[in-house]
């Protein structure tokens, strides 16, 4: 295999992205480019169903952890203790961006994104919303109407 196939199979990959992610996101989005992924929104998947991507090519596990109330901080927040099964997002086709579609109410929420299983927690650079969490970093914040 040449580099110059490698790398058209690269460009072919890209744009069957680009176009499903137009397809699934149906928010508007016409810019896709690595780095810039929408933030949280609605999908029709299922009822109050909200798309969550971050982009990890180097994680081997992200979970999404949030305030509501079946995840809890992926059940630090009780517990303490980081709860692997509790919003674990998937990366199917090895791209490097990670989704997870869950099921919220309307309301306003605090998330980040645990890389690794909680070795690194990280905001949401997509999402123009967020406020301190108290520990020097940042929780991402997600309205839902
Ligand atoms: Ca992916």
């Amino acid at each position: 295999m040449t580099w110059l196939t490698i790398s058209r199979r690269r460009a072919a990959g890209f744009a069957l992205l680009a176009a499903a992610l137009l397809g699934l996101a149906g928010c508007g989005y016409t810019r896709i480019l690595r780095n810039r992924l929408p933030s949280p929104h609605r999908v029709e998947d299922f009822e109050n169903a909200v798309r969550f991507q971050y982009e990890a090519p180097q994680a081997k596990h992200v979970n999404l952890c949030g305030n509501w109330a079946d995840n809890t901080w992926c059940g630090t927040q009780g517990t303490g203790r980081f709860d692997q099964t509790i919003g674990a997002m998937q990366d199917a086709d090895g791209d490097g961006i990670w989704e997870i579609v869950i099921p919220l109410k309307p309301g306003r929420y605090m998330y980040k994104f645990a890389v690794d299983w909680g070795i690194r927690w990280e905001h949401d650079q997509n999402n123009p919303l967020a406020e301190e969490d108290g520990f020097g970093g940042s929780n991402s914040i997600l309205i839902l109407h």
